[in-house]
């Protein structure tokens, strides 16, 4: 019971298996419900299968249709805007009222995508000029130059096809001149930037520069899990003077377009956007007003960790050891299925949101449709896991950490370099930074200190081309969620066994995955890009100190992996090691960062803008 997340394992038990019930239930009922919708006239067949997400008898419906407003004298087209239409817009306002969930927009979208395709060719075939166009608009989308993020682009493509939006989707890691090409040649009424980490924000802010020096005027719409409505406002709509709108998520994509596109609805929208912007900035100048400490105080109240006496835990063995290809099947077990969930935009906490009376039905079918295709990841070997792990005698040095060649400690391999917190704390409370976990070199006390990278998303790629080509975006974003999630679980099964065998600091440790998820484990793995370590750059520090090049991942001019579904990190074992987050920095930190990076300043600032306390320009 790997799911269990009640007190009674007998009670979570019961509740699966009246989950179980209520699924039998309901096949029963759609199949009856099944054989009596393929009784329906032609038009309400197509207009059912698109609303309920049913592709099952799509290309034969579709000829049917189009077969008999042949003879009657019509045109293809004329599925599309009659039947086919009618659906989608019975999708889009369910949609957008949150009557319908995002699992089954996609599965409609998959629908209607086959049915154009099949329609397509003929009405190629008999193209008249003057035709009018039937789409609300035409969205050229990418992700930014360095970034390889994919899913929430391609879930937000989706909806927006949808209703109707023709989407040009560049893909990833989409250089500035190639949006600006595409943008032209199709004529694009919007264009919609994504991203996932921090340092695609600084594209993001040099493309909107790249729009106005072209001197374009239509709207920009940004997205991505590292954008916000705060950094749009502050930084990427200052730099240009058409239209730029943060969007939070796939919903309010559609209803967003929209008014950017109608005459009478922009000019609100943007007045709204406006003062909204304004306010923000007027915050953010006051944001740096939060008082803080000098380096030096900050350094003066790090974790007091006591040295004298403590004995850290040896590793196994030093060094590095990779795992290729491993064991997707027990990765499976160590799945957090609530961002998976979050993913797909059901709101809810899982296990319940399986039960949930409103969303329950569509969370049972889409977690359903997620098993069945992990049977076949694992039994066809579509996805490959790769992972490198290792260890190394290693010593702190004020804020950064001295990886050593061997135990002898006396060259230093590489330096791992850390931030420290410097806001003002509560009294006892630490200003953190991840070196304060390791043993200072002046105590003589012989500590260690670990990295990792693992990917599950080799493989992947080639798979979701598939899809996409077979217009199936449903299963090619199942997929993309999934390897994902098998990311995670890779991670999180290493760390795992790192506790328990190869570091071995943990040798009795048992926790199931619910304790793993509430990280109630020993020791920590921060992972650079996230709030204890937000510098991206030590990634190529990991790179080199375990070679993980050689495991099938590679690092972006924007520190980002690829393939996209891969995660990597340091682990410290100390008892007392924690998450933190390290918030705004000094000038005078980011200063000794430079200078301990061997960068000049503004390098310095570059990569660490996301949390600078202060504005360079000043
Ligand atoms: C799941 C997750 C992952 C997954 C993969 C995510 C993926 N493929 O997208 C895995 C486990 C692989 C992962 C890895 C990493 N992650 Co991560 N991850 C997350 C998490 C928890 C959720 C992101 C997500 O998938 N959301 C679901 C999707 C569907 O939502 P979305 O991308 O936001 O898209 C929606 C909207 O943003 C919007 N949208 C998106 N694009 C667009 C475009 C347009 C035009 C429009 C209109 C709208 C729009 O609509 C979408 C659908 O609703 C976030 C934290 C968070 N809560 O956001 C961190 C987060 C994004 N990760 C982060 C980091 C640092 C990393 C790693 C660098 C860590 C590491 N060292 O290993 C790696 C980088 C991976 C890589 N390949 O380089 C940071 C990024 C910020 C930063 N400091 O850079 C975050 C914010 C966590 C944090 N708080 O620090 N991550």
């Amino acid at each position: 019971m790997v799911l269990n997340r009640l007190e009674d394992p007998l009670a979570a038990t019961e509740r699966l298996l009246e989950i179980a019930e209520k699924y039998r239930q309901t096949d029963a009922v759609e199949e009856k419900a099944a054989a009596e919708w393929r009784s329906l006239p032609i038009r309400e067949r197509i207009t059912h299968a698109l609303v309920k997400g049913i592709d099952a008898h799509v290309t034969e419906d579709t000829e049917e249709l189009r077969a008999e407003i042949a003879t009657a004298g019509g045109r293809p087209i004329e599925v599309i805007e009659g039947p086919l239409m009618d659906g989608m817009n019975v999708v889009g306002d369910l949609f957008g009222a949150g009557k319908m969930f995002l699992p089954q927009v996609v599965k409609s979208a998959r629908v209607m995508k086959k049915a154009v395709a099949y329609l397509l060719p003929f009405i190629e075939a008999e193209k008249q000029p003057g035709d009018a166009e039937t789409k609300n608009g035409t969205i050229v989308m990418a992700t930014v130059k360095g970034d390889v993020h994919d899913i929430g682009k391609n879930i937000v493509g989706v909806v927006l096809q949808c209703n109707n939006y023709e989407v040009i989707d560049l893909g990833v890691m989409v250089p500035a001149q190639k949006i600006l090409d595409a943008a032209a040649e199709h004529d694009a009424d919007i264009i919609g930037l994504s991203g996932l980490i921090t340092p695609s924000l600084d594209e993001m802010v040099h493309f909107a520069g790249e729009m106005q020096r072209t001197g374009m005027t239509i709207p920009l719409m940004i997205g991505g899990a590292t954008t916000s409505r705060a950094h749009t406002a502050v930084k990427v709509d200052r730099k240009y003077d058409g239209p730029v709108i943060w969007v939070k998520d796939a919903s309010r994509s559609v209803p967003t377009a929209a008014a950017l596109l109608s005459d009478d609805l922009r000019p609100s929208l943007m007045a709204d956007v406006k003062s909204d912007y304004d306010s923000l900035r007027e915050r953010h100048a006051g944001k740096n007003d939060r008082p803080m400490l000098s380096l030096e105080a900050a350094r003066a109240n790090r974790t007091p960790i006591e040295w004298d006496g403590y004995a850290p835990p040896a590793p196994r063995s030093l060094g590095v050891q990779i795992f290729e290809g491993y064991d997707v099947a027990e990765l499976r077990d160590y799945i957090d299925w609530q961002p998976f969930f979050n993913a797909w935009e059901m709101k809810g906490k899982f296990p319940d949101l399986l039960n949930s009376p409103t969303a329950g039905e569509t969370a049972r079918k889409l977690y359903d449709d997620a098993q069945v295709m992990l049977d076949t990841i694992i039994e066809e070997r579509w996805l490959t896991a790769n992972g490198v792990i290792g260890f190394f005698p290693a010593a702190a040095y004020g804020d950064d950490t001295l990886v050593y060649t061997d135990e002898s400690r006396t060259e230093v391999l590489t330096t791992l370099h850390h931030l420290r917190q410097q806001g003002q704390h509560r009294d006892g409370i630490p200003n953190r930074s991840l070196a304060d976990f390791v043993a200072p070199a002046q105590t003589g006390v012989a500590d260690y200190v670990g990295g990792f990278a693992v990917t599950a998303g080799l493989g992947s790629t080639d798979k979701i081309m598939e899809f996409k080509q077979d217009h199936d975006d449903y299963s090619a974003i199942l997929l993309e969620s999934l390897a994902d999630r098998l990311a995670e679980a890779f991670a999180e099964r290493l760390h795992q066994r790192v506790r328990t065998e190869f570091w071995g600091h943990e040798p009795d440790e048992d926790l199931d995955n619910e304790d793993l998820i509430r990280e109630k484990y020993v020791g920590i793995r921060p992972a650079p890009g996230y709030p204890a370590c937000p510098e991206h750059t030590e990634k190529s520090t990991l790179w080199e100190l375990l070679g993980v090049d050689k495991i099938g991942i590679e690092l972006t001019e924007s520190m980002a992996m690829w393939p996209g579904a891969s995660v990597s990190g340091w682990y410290f074992s100390h008892p007392q090691s924690q998450y933190f987050v390290v918030g705004r920095l000094g000038r005078d930190q980011v200063a000794d960062y430079a200078g301990r990076k061997g960068w000049d300043l503004s390098t310095a600032e570059r990569w660490l803008s996301p949390n600078l306390g202060y504005d360079p320009e000043d």
